[in-house]
């Protein structure tokens, strides 16, 4: 490129439109009737969409009489040209009204970047050309004419196109007339004309448009003469080529014998195979924009986006009451301890879910929860289990021990915080009150109400209690992780598998592997308000702490215990 030349920016649709009309190559254009189509054209390669009237008032299933109203194509074409970057060519039937009706037309596909219409010499309501053509009455010549100038004069973008589509020759007036009217429409202003025919052979349009010798670009519709090789349209020195209404046909075809199949096997498995994925209507429709959008915004909001449970474990001590299921699934004051959970995740709007069970992970049966399973847990410990989900680990996420009830801020709270990490620490619990307590946590700071807003980190978690130094209270099994502290925790995770005894390692051995990698863990001090499940005693007092939870108008006895 010469130095001095300028940078031009693309095309706009319209100019590319106008580009295909006047260029000496024939160009094909297809038809589109709604968002989902327009980008199945783009994808094919063609560089133009015909918006059809048919198709589009045929995937309403309404007729193409003017039923569907020039408002609802206007919304149409809105999808259509957001789905798609291609220059769009409405068929705009015959303007929906008088040249008053073309003007504000214009307006409105100006403003939604339609780059042409497409309007018919016919009488408003129109009846497709195709359904006794012959009888279909002709808008006076000069009327039309004004609808054409109407047009033009009102168009702000001087890319805009107007084709003026010529119907004499489907409603029996004749090759002069056609020939006529077309001059007509050609002095009007109109950047191309369509001639229409209804004829299975091509013979009438060839001859219009040798007649015609290109006096304006020639636009063509050949459904009925389809079976005319396009190298014939070439060289009858044809602008375009609309094909115009082969996807609604094909989908309704695919969508009758799909429909039939169903009804009449009752089973999906003979189509599954023969149509589109649920994954490439994702697809189609940008689902991966969104993902990346949502990881882009969304990390900003004061959300978590999703929690992943550690439920593997039968229960040490709770073998009586575990033979057929997990701890997890042990019923506290009418539902399982898990489902306690999970709604107290939802409610902080947390609904991605993932439980690692292990111990009869068949028995854990919640509604809106992933299930993955350890199929190791009987050789590994809480680490193990943790990293069977951990890989897939996207967005904010809290990480939970399945055993756990606790009032709702405490979770609430957590979520709040801005650290890349974490954990709730219950400054209660410093002392081993009975033997399967265990993860005492060494916090910067000892809970002190005088702290209120200053930051505690915490520097280890230990199942001893050091005698030269008390722990400052008890880690109760959550951790938050939120923005760049996923990749790190994955990371860590990743040199901890390499440990010959990861088998063996529990959720504080990667608190602590993470401190000594040099990352904060910040503290939220609560005292009291939650419950373990760890042995029988716990099992028996956690009903009086879940319903003292629950709603007063659900009978709340009121003797909340921590
Ligand atoms: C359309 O696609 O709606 C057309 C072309 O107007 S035709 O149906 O052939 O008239
Ligand atoms: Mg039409």
């Amino acid at each position: 490129m010469n130095a001095r030349e300028p940078v031009l920016p693309p095309a706009s649709r319209s100019a590319r439109l106008r580009q295909m009309l006047v260029s000496d190559e024939l160009e094909f254009i297809m038809e589109a009737h709604n968002g989902l189509s327009a980008r199945i054209v783009r994808e094919a390669g063609f560089r133009a969409i015909w918006a059809s009237g048919l198709a589009i008032s045929a995937q309403y299933g309404v007729r193409d009489n003017n039923e569907v109203s020039w408002t609802q194509v206007v919304d149409t074409l809105e999808f259509m040209a957001d789905a798609s970057e291609l220059p769009i060519l409405l068929d705009g039937d015959t303007g929906y009204g008088n040249f008053n009706n073309v003007r504000r037309l214009v307006k409105k596909l100006e403003q939604r970047s339609i780059a042409g219409v497409c309007i018919e010499d016919k009488q408003f309501p129109k009846t497709n050309s195709f359904i006794d053509g012959e009888r279909q009455p002709l808008a006076e010549m000069e009327e039309f004419c004004g609808k054409i100038k109407a047009g033009k004069d009102s168009q702000t973008d001087e890319h805009f196109s107007i084709v003026a589509r010529v119907e004499a020759l489907i409603a029996g007036w004749g090759m002069d007339e056609a020939l006529r009217r077309a001059e007509a429409y050609r002095l009007a202003g109109a950047d191309a004309i369509l001639i229409h025919s209804r004829l299975s052979r091509p013979d009438e349009i060839l001859a219009f448009a040798q007649e015609w010798a290109r006096r304006a670009p020639l636009v063509i519709v050949p459904t009925k003469y389809y079976s005319t090789p396009s190298e014939v349209f070439r060289k009858a020195g044809i602008s375009v080529v609309i094909w115009a209404n082969h996807l609604i046909r094909a989908a309704t075809s695919s969508m009758q014998a799909v429909a039939k199949e169903i009804h009449d096997s009752q089973t999906l498995v003979n189509v599954e195979d023969r149509i589109a994925s649920v994954n490439e209507i994702f697809r189609l429709q940008n689902a991966d924009e969104y993902s990346a959008a949502e990881r882009l915004y969304l990390s900003a909001s004061r959300t978590s986006s999703s929690a992943l449970v550690l439920a593997a474990s039968r229960g040490a001590g709770l073998e009586a009451v575990t033979t057929d299921r997990p701890k997890v699934m042990l019923p506290i004051a009418g539902k399982p301890l898990l489902r306690w959970l999970v709604d107290g995740f939802k409610t902080q709007g947390i609904n991605d879910i993932t439980v690692v069970g292990g111990y009869r992970a068949d028995a854990i049966n919640i509604a809106g929860v992933k299930v993955v399973v350890n199929e190791r847990y009987a050789q590994t410990g809480e680490l193990a289990s943790f990293a069977c989900a951990a890989d897939a680990l996207h967005g904010d996420t809290v990480i939970s021990y399945g055993d756990l009830l606790f009032r709702s801020y405490i979770l609430r709270d957590l979520v709040e915080s801005d650290a890349a990490f974490s954990v709730v620490v219950d400054s209660s619990q410093t002392q081993p009150s009975n033997q399967s307590v265990r993860d005492f946590a060494y916090c910067s700071t000892a809970d002190d109400r005088d702290l209120f807003g200053q930051k505690v980190f915490l520097q280890k978690v230990s199942s001893e209690t050091q005698d030269s130094r008390p722990p400052h209270g008890r880690w109760i099994g959550l951790l938050n992780v939120r923005g760049p502290g996923r990749e790190r925790l994955q990371h860590t995770l990743s040199e901890m598998r390499k440990r010959p005894d990861f088998d063996a390692l529990d959720m504080p051995a990667l608190l602590n592997a993470l401190i000594d990698a040099g990352e904060a863990i910040e503290v939220q001090y609560v005292h009291g308000h939650w419950r373990g499940v760890n042995d029988l005693e716990d099992f028996r007092r956690a009903g009086d702490f879940a319903h003292a939870q629950t709603p007063f108008a659900l009978g709340n006895p009121g003797n909340e215990e921590g």
